[in-house]
């Protein structure tokens, strides 16, 4: 995939990926500031000042997409979605001024990070916020992208939208927790698995998390309870993937995400939220994950599947919910 080093792109990154035993290891991001309503932080919320660099295939990125179209902030934060093939890092066709304009028709992501920081080793990764003023990356983890688009822009975005509402923080936390190690990142761990050892070991427990999801979603509407929360939105950028990705291209094949009885149900409902279809890009997600060489060296696109079933009726109208 490669990576940057001391500002300098390397394509072989192997060594940086895999832990001994052949386990994937995801590094943390490494721009951590935030955004804030009154710039205490030195990122202040403004419209038209902060700009997101995404992949509409990529799950991380699908959070903070959906975010800003909850929160109604798509005219107060600009855009990019990767739209070439990556030649090095996530290309766009498209730039944001100044030394941030595509080269030849390509701008590719490892140079906003070396215009952020000349000497940077690291990742790079989608989403990245950027903020256009001091010219600079503020972020390139979702999670707190998401927590910044959830309450620092209500001056302009929707404040009735709560993704993270007081009451339930603790709640929220521990679910993302066990979401984030064995299913958002435990189909990772399956598909980029070096040894028989440690595919297994994701694969147990990605379905045994499942199982357990299914569970509760039998009696309760949203993972915590009446009400939709970011700890529903994280799950969902996975969900929406699992048939068309990762079943087969990442061998997380025990069954179907649609043959689970509540988490289908869950995720059409979710997929049929105001403004989630719209930004649910499935010709994208199909194209970015098959291009992955190492699990896919022929780089062959599937055609299917037929019918991903997310149009049809729900029954978790049966279920309270807070609205
Ligand atoms: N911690 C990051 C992870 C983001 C991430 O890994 N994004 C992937 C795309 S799905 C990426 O850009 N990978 C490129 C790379 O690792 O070189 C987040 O949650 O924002």
């Amino acid at each position: 995939m490669g990576m940057l080093i001391n500002g300098t792109w390397i394509d072989d990154d192997a060594a940086h990926r895999h832990a001994a035993d052949g386990a994937f290891v995801r590094p943390d991001a490494n721009f951590t500031a935030r955004v804030t309503a009154d710039g205490s932080s030195g990122f202040k919320a403004e419209p038209g000042r902060y700009h997101l660099f995404v992949s509409a295939g990529c799950p991380w990125a699908h959070r903070t997409i959906l975010t800003r179209r909850l929160k109604n902030l798509e005219d107060v934060i600009s855009i990019s979605f990767s739209d070439l093939p990556r030649v090095r890092s996530w290309a766009f066709s498209t730039g944001i001024g100044r030394n941030l304009e595509p080269k030849e028709g390509v701008l590719e992501l490892h140079r906003v990070y070396t215009a952020a920081m000349p000497a940077y080793t690291g990742r790079v990764t989608v989403p990245t916020l950027w903020d256009k003023q001091r010219w600079t990356i503020v972020n390139n983890d979702s999670a707190d992208i998401m927590r910044m688009l959830n309450t620092a822009f209500d001056e302009w975005g929707d404040r009735t939208v709560d993704l993270y509402p007081a009451h339930l923080r603790a709640e929220i936390d521990e679910i993302n927790q066990r979401v984030y190690e064995n299913v958002n990142n435990g189909v990772y761990r399956c598909g980029f698995a070096r040894s028989q050892a440690a595919y297994e070991e994701a694969f147990a427990r990605l379905f045994e998390t499942l199982d357990w999801l299914d569970e509760r979603l039998a009696s309760s509407r949203y993972l915590c309870g009446e009400r939709i929360t970011e700890a529903d939105w994280r799950l969902y950028v996975t969900l929406v993937r699992f048939d068309i990705a990762y079943y087969s291209n990442f061998k997380c094949n025990r069954q179907h995400l649609h043959e689970y009885p509540n988490l289908s149900n869950y995720l059409r409902e979710l997929y049929q939220w105001p403004g989630i279809a719209q930004v649910t890009d499935f010709e994208t997600i199909k194209r970015v994950y098959f291009s992955i060489k190492d699990v896919n060296p022929s780089g062959l696109i599937p055609i299917g599947p037929r019918d991903l079933r997310l149009t049809g009726p729900h029954d978790r109208g049966r279920l309270p919910s807070w609205a």
